[in-house]
């Protein structure tokens, strides 16, 4: 952490290679090749600061949060709460209790649908999402509107991967409820205008819904000037571990809804015949949650914030400009997503004209190269932009340009293994 520090005053531009000594899984082997982990999309790898509390947690302070006196319970729930705030001033939500923690982005959408669209989505509403929606931010609408009656508006692609926003003042029509659209694409990489989806959706007395899933991780985000109603995403794309989401919502809103769980640590008072609520956030917060997750979250955050997203943004412009341009330089392959780093994040999905993507992507394992293969959760997309599968490649703050020539070599070791060149 020292030598980041240091070096943030002299260069604004992160550097991976001593931020990677902060990572022990990067000195691994696989296959006898040292590991070039470009499967970050999927989730990302965590430094020795994270691994340490986890440790920590279960070796000084585990106990229960909310419910004890004792010291240990004390502590597990001050640390608890610190990791609330700490989130709550990453995303710049001007209240704590608008912070939920849930078991990942997923679970947010979920719980928005069950707690706000089951009350307020009926038939003949309208629900607005784009046609690059990750399977997380798609099947919980297609499932409300197949039990309402609702019907489901996409705003299209065009030709570059963009959203179109032509017809978007027909599509977010009158009778739209809610626009819910990705931040940053999983597959495409693009980033969206969300400010203006989330702007038309008011204008129509819509809430909007941000999937931030993509785009917290590697982007400055500030929801109070994007203005979403709800925004959702998962720490264990962003160092923290695995198990932990969180839903930020507008207090209006969240005071207003149902509880998507029921049990304990959610009531206010309860009899045999009665229960009411507890006041946020613990209203959301059903039962024991992930308390390891949660207290091993604060120095995933710490260490973002040390390095500053506007820096890791930048750094991965660098890497996916250089990519995209070495991708392009092999003459096989077939990017999909706008060929602007500047308009895009550092999630590269392609094909080879000539070898699937799942052969390409188990070669490159051969070469300690880890990339994903298949659909990516985003099956309509495929489909849309007529094809089964992809190769993705996608990017964080230890990945290096020497790892990108890795991920280049592997590609032309791959066609030569299949007989092409
Ligand atoms: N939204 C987007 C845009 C995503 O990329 C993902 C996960 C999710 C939601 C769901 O997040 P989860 O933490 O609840 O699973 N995306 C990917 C991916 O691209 N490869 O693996 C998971």
């Amino acid at each position: 952490m020292s030598t980041l520090m240091q070096h943030k005053k002299t260069n604004p531009v992160i550097d991976p290679e001593s931020i990677r000594r902060d990572f022990p899984i990067l000195n691994r082997t696989v296959n006898g090749n040292q590991l070039v982990y470009l499967d970050n999309a999927a989730t990302t790898q965590k430094p020795q600061i994270v691994i340490d509390e986890l440790a920590r947690y279960y070796s000084e302070y585990n106990s229960n949060v909310h419910r004890g006196i004792h010291t240990l319970a004390d502590e597990a729930t001050q640390a608890y709460e610190k990791a609330r705030q700490k989130v709550a001033n990453f995303i710049g939500a001007p209240k704590t209790e608008q912070i939920i923690f849930t078991r990942g982005a997923t679970e947010s959408i979920n719980l928005v649908a069950y707690a706000w669209g089951r009350k307020n989505i009926g038939k003949g509403d309208r629900i607005v999402l784009t046609q690059m929606e990750h399977h997380a931010n798609l099947v919980p609408w297609v499932a409300l509107a197949k039990e309402t009656g609702a019907e489901l508006e996409y705003i299209p692609i065009d030709e570059q991967g963009c959203l179109d926003l032509d017809d978007i003042g027909e599509i977010i029509s009158r009778n739209t409820k809610l626009v819910s659209v990705t931040q940053m694409s999983n597959v495409l990489g693009t980033i969206n205008p969300v400010e203006k989806t989330i702007e038309i959706a008011h204008d129509r007395g819509a809430i909007a819904l941000v999937d931030a899933a993509q785009s917290v991780p590697h982007m400055p985000v500030d929801v109070k000037s994007m203005d979403a109603d709800f925004v959702a995403f998962s720490a264990h794309k962003m160092l923290g571990p695995t198990g932990i989401g969180i839903l930020y919502g507008k207090e209006e809103l969240l005071s207003g809804m149902e509880p998507f769980n029921y049990g304990g640590e959610m009531i206010n008072e309860v009899r045999y015949d009665f229960a009411d609520w507890a006041a946020l956030p613990h209203k959301f917060e059903a039962g024991t949650p992930n308390i390891a997750g949660v207290v091993a979250f604060s120095p995933a955050l710490d260490y973002l914030r040390n390095i500053g997203m506007a820096n890791v943004r930048q750094h991965e412009i660098e890497l996916t400009g250089y990519t995209l341009d070495r991708l392009s330089s092999l003459g096989s392959i077939r990017i999909f997503g706008p060929m602007n780093p500047e308009l895009r994040g550092g999630a590269i999905s392609f094909i080879d004209n000539d070898v699937h993507p799942h052969d390409l992507a188990q070669l490159l394992d051969q070469s300690g190269v880890a990339i994903r293969a298949g659909h990516h959760c985003a099956q309509p997309l495929h489909r849309l932009l007529g094809i089964g599968s992809t190769a993705r490649a996608s990017f964080y703050i230890y990945n290096t340009k020497e790892e990108i020539d890795q991920l280049i070599d592997a590609l032309k070791e791959a066609r030569r293994y299949f007989g092409h060149e």
